[in-house]
């Protein structure tokens, strides 16, 4: 079934200019880059974002480096496009993502892994809302 997930290419994948490289995998998967902005987050709107992890040490540190510079956010569309985004991004710690996925390719640091991709599809929605619906 087509759906929607929210994807957010983070300040350290805009500035080592992965962007092409990064929305040319999702596309040959075959999914759909559907709607895209460059842009830089507010303060009140990172912490929205990340409001889950509130209580986490690494709260703070997170809130800053996602607002240290431009992200690049994108819906992308197709069949299970949040597990699928998922899958091609890999796991939180780009230390254990398997080679082949985009932080087992280009990360090293859990605090800078590149990119963020919607782990539900209530989430997608609501992260959708959050940074493109004005
Ligand atoms: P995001 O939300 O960025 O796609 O990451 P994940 O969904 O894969 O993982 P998450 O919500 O648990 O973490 C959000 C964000 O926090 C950073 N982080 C995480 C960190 O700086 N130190 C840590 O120990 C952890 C677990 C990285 C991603």
């Amino acid at each position: 079934m087509s759906e929607r997930a929210f994807v957010m290419i983070k300040p350290d994948g805009v500035e080592r200019g992965l962007i092409g490289e990064i929305v040319s995998r999702f596309e040959k998967k075959g999914l759909r880059l559907v709607r895209a902005e460059l842009t830089s987050i507010p303060k009140e709107k990172a912490e929205i974002h990340y409001e889950h992890l509130k209580s986490k040490p690494f709260f703070d540190e997170l809130v800053e480096y996602i607002t240290s510079g431009c992200v690049f956010s994108m819906i992308i569309e197709g069949t299970a496009a949040v597990q699928n985004v998922r899958s091609l991004i890999g796991p939180t710690n780009p230390a254990e993502a398997p080679p082949g996925t985009i932080r087992g390719d280009f990360g090293l640091d859990v605090a800078q892994n590149i990119i963020h991709g919607s782990d539900s599809v209530d989430n997608a929605i609501r992260e959708i809302k959050l940074f493109f619906e004005k």
